[in-house]
């Protein structure tokens, strides 16, 4: 049956709003990435950042229009199978009660150690683990040991990572990380080949992407590269300078 192999995503005519309102969210966005691309999203709060990346994996389903992965209509895939091939870090990091290994290794039971710790490496968290008091074996989450809004991000990441994911989707989980340790994190991402949906702030992470998709009020403001943006978009240029 159906699987992800090369995580090709595109989006048709999509409008969407939640179930339990009528207000539209997002309006009649298309666009497609191509496997292994990174997309960066921008766009201020409230104009529908996280409710897009929440259509892939079916978290919620499109109200109108079409989301393709691999040139197949989503609600087509067993759902199991999507979201196995879908890295979702969110907005918020979750944490479980638990040892650092099983945070990072959660819904992947069958994660070697190895596969633990090189996926915590590029997260760029694995030099933190190595200082707490039993490094993998660390309690953390409801009384466990206190980690940084950072270091929590980046565990949610090594989370994500190790699954392998063909599509992988940053909910601004590097918001909290200063500039050079995202550079890293970013680099060794590239490593993994997947395609990469970045939602983000920062000019910075946007320059390095294939593709910039600016939403305002739902509906794509712009889309291109920076340079192309610098010379199409107002508001792009607004956001650049403020
Ligand atoms: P952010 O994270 O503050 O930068 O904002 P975005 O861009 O991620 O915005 P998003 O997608 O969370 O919200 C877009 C609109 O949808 C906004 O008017 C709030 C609304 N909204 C978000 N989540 C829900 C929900 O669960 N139910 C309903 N009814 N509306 C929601
Ligand atoms: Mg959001």
């Amino acid at each position: 049956s159906l699987t992800i192999n090369k995580g090709a995503v595109e989006f048709k005519n999509v409008s969407f709003h939640y179930p339990e309102s009528d207000v539209p969210v997002l309006r009649n966005l298309s666009f497609s990435v191509k496997p292994g691309e990174t997309l960066a999203i921008l766009g201020s709060t409230g104009s529908g950042k996280t409710s897009l990346f929440q259509l892939v994996p079916r978290l919620y389903d499109v109200t109108e229009g079409e989301v393709l992965v691999d040139g197949k209509n989503v609600m087509n895939y067993p759902i199991e199978k999507l979201r196995k091939g879908i890295g979702v870090v969110p907005q918020e990091a979750v944490l479980f009660t638990g040892s650092i290994t099983e945070n990072i290794g959660w819904g992947k039971e069958d994660a070697t150690s190895d596969e633990i710790i090189s996926a915590a490496v590029d997260a760029q968290i694995h030099e933190t683990v190595e200082k707490l008091p039993n490094q993998y074996d660390t309690r953390v989450g409801q009384r466990g040991v206190n980690l940084s809004g950072g270091q929590k991000q980046r565990l949610s990441i090594a989370r994500a990572l190790v699954r392998k994911p063909k599509i992988l989707m940053l909910d601004d989980s590097t918001s909290a990380l200063d500039l050079k340790t995202e550079g890293k994190l970013l680099k060794a991402l590239r490593t993994y080949s997947c395609t990469t949906f970045i939602i983000t702030q920062k000019i910075s992470t946007a320059m390095e992407a294939d593709h910039i998709l600016l939403l305002d009020d739902g509906a794509v403001e712009a889309w291109g590269t920076h340079e192309e943006l610098l010379n199409t978009s107002p508001l792009y240029v607004k956001i650049v300078q403020s």
